[in-house]
């Protein structure tokens, strides 16, 4: 017998606004591999919802009784445990390759886009997560919420100055994995959905490359992504 996949997923006070760079590569991961996902909302001070998995973030996976956390190490498990599937990262060398996008990701989009939105992501939370959110973030980059909003323009700049790499790839080859998506393009698009669905600044349309892909990305899986409404 089969039991649905389970995804704890990060939810705004609008439990269908669901925003998380890290889980929209899950989402992405498990469409790629055909399989169904029943989401759980779930908010950052939720923390004793997901206890269960020793830890406080998510997403967090459960299938048929185990549970998986961090998107990387929820990759691979799909990865093995659904081989017969599309793969993931296509072989070992993809799958290198993927972690060096991934680890960019986290360590140079991720941040150019949190300074760009963290105000918004703010403004849209459930009013429980506002305090926890404004005082760990701010911690994390040193600066308010309020100064980061000050300096819109130039964060905006800056993050279209970070993809410009993808540019250069995307005006060579349909997707960052080849002829085809797999999980390096579930990474960068996720993080360009956090984008979409909380700021909804327009950051690809200079690039046509980019512009192209990111169409294509929030098409693919029968338009899961674009399903998400961007924020007006
Ligand atoms: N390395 C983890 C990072 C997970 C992560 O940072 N998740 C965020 C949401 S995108 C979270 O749950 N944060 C909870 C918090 O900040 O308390 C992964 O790749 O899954």
């Amino acid at each position: 017998m089969t039991t649905t996949i389970k995804l704890y997923d990060l939810a705004a006070k609008d439990e269908s606004i669901r925003f998380s760079p890290n889980c929209w590569r899950v989402r992405l991961a498990l469409a790629h591999k055909n399989l169904p996902v029943e989401t759980i909302a779930w908010r950052f001070t939720e923390k004793q919802e997901i206890a269960f998995s020793g830890q406080g973030k998510v997403p967090v996976l459960v299938d048929a009784g185990r549970c998986v956390v961090d998107s990387w190490a929820i990759a691979e498990y799909l990865e093995a445990t659904y081989p017969d599937r599309p793969s993931l990262f296509n072989g070992v060398a993809g799958k290198a390759l993927t972690r060096f996008v991934n680890d960019w990701t986290e360590t140079v989009l991720h941040p150019a886009i949190a300074r760009l939105i963290l105000p918004e992501i703010h403004a849209m939370l459930h009013p429980r997560d506002q305090d926890y959110f404004k005082t760990t973030r701010e911690a994390f980059f040193g600066c308010s919420l309020a100064d980061l909003a000050a300096e819109r323009e130039a964060h905006l700049s800056a993050l279209r100055q970070a993809l410009r790499p993808l540019a250069a790839t995307l005006g060579q080859q349909p997707y960052l994995a080849g002829e085809g998506p797999a999980y390096a393009d579930h990474v960068v698009f996720a993080a360009l959905q956090w984008q979409r669905v909380c700021g909804g600044h327009d950051v690809t349309s200079a690039e046509s490359a980019l512009s192209g892909w990111f169409t294509r990305m929030l098409n693919a899986y029968e338009g899961l992504a674009l399903a998400m409404p961007a924020a007006a």
